[in-house]
């Protein structure tokens, strides 16, 4: 957590010119210890955020239990680290954010949440049903509602299916203009470009330039983004964060899921 140093949402939308990496931990792959072990090495990587969530029908227990086993093992890296003359403890001091599937997918244990409308939904439940379901538990929680526009983009994958999503095509240049002053006018501060997890492709580097050209958003892509390479062409089109999930759940050990994150973070600032 990082409460100390001001919002979650003033952490994620101030910038300073840097593109920064969030690791996605879905707590239906894996269990909260281990969930917890790999929030840590993908920090030490060099992510500057953990993303909560993905699948659409874990309970809130579950969620709940991850959240709890993350905040724990970074607070007890930022304690270690405050007891060496080399550590640095506001490295640890990062949110732990729900990235919700409903409004199911909640924990008093998160810092905040993407308070997300899916803007090409075509189900009113993805566009204000469960956010309504979802926001008296998050004011009685007191998490943070950091007001994000969710746009999924072809190939779409999961989320693209279960959310009904009219799904943004590599040339919708300028219906993801459109989208992206709307959610500007609705107030929204993020706007996320999803490609579906574990997508073939990722999203395209015309909808993300096209959605740079609106001011007063933070971009944040993710979906099928696995190399440097991907993540560098995200960067060059305009991200300002930049989601990985599979390659976590993929890396075949901790060794290697730090050799992956750091490879994607050195990345984003060349
Ligand atoms: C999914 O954008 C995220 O919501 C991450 O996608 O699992 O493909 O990295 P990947």
């Amino acid at each position: 957590m990082r409460r100390d140093e001001g919002s979650v949402l003033s952490y994620i939308t101030d910038t300073k010119g840097r593109v920064r990496h969030i690791t996605l931990i879905d707590p239906d792959k894996q269990s909260p210890q281990t969930a917890s072990d790999r929030a840590c090495v993908a920090v030490e990587a060099g992510t500057s955020m953990i993303f909560v969530g993905g699948s659409t029908d874990t309970p809130d227990e579950i969620v709940h239990a991850t959240c709890v086993a993350i905040q724990e093992g970074l607070e007890l890296r930022a304690f270690a680290a405050s007891q060496s003359p080399d550590g640095d403890e506001l490295r640890w001091q990062i949110p732990v954010v729900l990235f919700p599937g409903g409004s199911h997918a909640l924990s008093p244990a998160a810092d905040a949440i993407t308070f997300m409308m899916l803007m090409n939904s075509t189900d009113r439940r993805f566009l204000v049903g469960e956010q309504l379901r979802g926001a008296p538990y998050l004011d009685k929680f007191g998490v943070d509602a950091l007001p994000t526009g969710y746009l999924v983009c072809h190939p779409g994958g999961k989320v693209g299916e279960v959310g009904s999503a009219d799904l943004l095509m590599p040339n919708d240049v300028e219906l993801v203009k459109a989208y992206s002053l709307t959610a500007v006018m609705f107030g929204f501060k993020l706007l996320y470009l999803e490609a579906g997890s574990g997508a073939d492709n990722q999203v395209s580097p015309d909808l993300i330039k096209s959605a740079r050209t609106t001011d007063g958003l933070t971009i944040i892509v993710g979906g099928g983004i696995r190399t440097a390479a991907q993540a560098k062409l995200a960067v060059e089109s305009g991200a300002d964060w930049v989601v990985t999930g599979t390659l976590t759940e993929d890396a075949t050990n901790l060794n290697d899921l730090k050799n992956k994150i750091a490879e994607i973070c050195s990345a984003l600032s060349e």
